[in-house]
């Protein structure tokens, strides 16, 4: 049998003739085989390796474009099928519909997967096979049997380390940008959002509207918060967001997968800027002595919500007071007199809007 196994594939079949003398001889194995027998053997080679062995990588599709490769403590998305030699598979990611997840080169894989995903590219297709002491050894472990050797062949959808922060590529700046965008400023602008390997999840171009928001204020993910500062009317970038930075490890149902990197292709179309930290209100001109007997219309002592929303709008309309962007009026207007309505019961006395005024230029409070 040693000689006869000597050069075969794997899945080859070989009917093996021994003579008596290179097996059991005269002997024989006492009641399983006589002295002298031919043995005749069905051979099917299933798998074989060597202890020399290493972590065998073939890349079949690299894509042209791979600016950074799979480093030791990333955490990578990959789709793999894996087999035995013979072709068997015995997992897929793909049956299950969604990528394996994990770090890589930090023990969380088998040896021979947390070394054969190294300086991959997102995109890239490769055929790892592992030899037994680098995989599951000889024990096997649930499906896969003792001593197997397993091949692997891998996509990686997309990769990021934890330590990534959000990455910003200016794909076009006008020659007058001197008005950046900050904190508290309303945006108008559109995006393109997709996956590392190009697939669209969502565009506003499709549905023909900008996307609004006050930047850092928390209507968008932190990555993109980030992503827009310092942008001025006109400018297009590129902003690749860590899922950290972005959906975790969750992502949102049926929209954007777990720990997925998204790429956000952005154009500021508007910037109205925002007020001062803090401000929801401000006046462009000197305050009124009379504040509180003006905002009062009726005189009657008392400032009721409707009376204040009025005389707000109308700061407003005559343009001696300014509303933060981006902001819905009537919350506005409602919280602004929530803070002078100390007592909370619905009016604003003469003396509760004294003792707001004064503690006011205190606390760059309101109004
Ligand atoms: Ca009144
Ligand atoms: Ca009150």
């Amino acid at each position: 049998m040693d000689k006869a196994l000597l050069g075969m594939c794997v899945n080859e079949r070989r009917f093996v003739k021994i003579p008596p003398k290179l097996a059991y001889g005269s002997e024989g194995v006492s009641g399983v085989i006589p002295p002298n027998a031919v043995l005749h053997f069905d051979v099917l080679l299933i798998d074989l390796w060597n202890s020399e062995d290493e972590v065998q990588i073939q890349t079949y599709f690299k894509p042209e474009n791979c600016t950074r490769t799979v480093q030791v403590s990333d955490f990578v998305r990959y789709h793999y099928n894996g087999t035995f030699l013979d072709g068997t598979l015995f997992d897929s990611s793909h049956n299950r519909m969604r990528t394996y997840d994990t770090y890589v080169g930090i023990g969380w894989l088998i040896p021979g997967m947390d070394k054969g995903l190294l300086g991959m590219c997102v995109g890239e297709k490769r055929i790892i096979t592992i030899p037994p002491f680098l995989a599951y050894g000889e024990e096997g472990d649930g499906k896969i049997p003792g001593s197997a050797v397993l091949v692997f062949d891998i996509h990686v959808i997309d990769f990021h380390n934890p330590s990534d922060s959000v990455s910003i590529t200016t794909r076009y700046k006008p020659t007058n940008c001197t008005v950046l965008s900050k904190r508290g400023d309303y945006l108008k602008y559109h995006y393109n959002a997709s996956l590392l390997d190009g697939t669209l999840l969502d565009s506003t171009l499709n549905i023909g509207k900008t996307y609004n928001i006050v930047l850092g204020s928390g209507q968008v993910v932190l990555g993109m918060d980030m992503g827009l500062r310092d942008m001025c009317v006109g400018e297009r970038r590129r902003v690749v967001i860590p899922p950290h930075l972005g959906y975790g490890e969750h992502g949102v149902e049926g929209e954007v997968p777990g720990s997925a990197v998204l790429v956000f292709d952005i154009e500021l179309l508007e910037l109205v800027s925002g007020l001062p930290e803090g401000y929801m209100f401000i006046w462009n001109d000197e305050v009124s002595p009379n504040l509180f007997e003006e905002i009062d219309q009726d005189n009657n002592g008392e400032v009721l919500l409707e009376e204040f929303s009025e005389y707000i709008q109308a700061q407003v309309n005559s343009g001696k007071g300014k509303l933060a962007p981006g902001f819905d009026f009537e919350m506005i207007v409602k919280n602004m007199f929530a803070n002078q309505d100390r007592n909370g019961d619905g009016k604003i006395l003469a003396d509760e809007f004294k003792l707001k005024d004064q503690e006011s230029r205190e606390e760059h409070d309101e109004l």
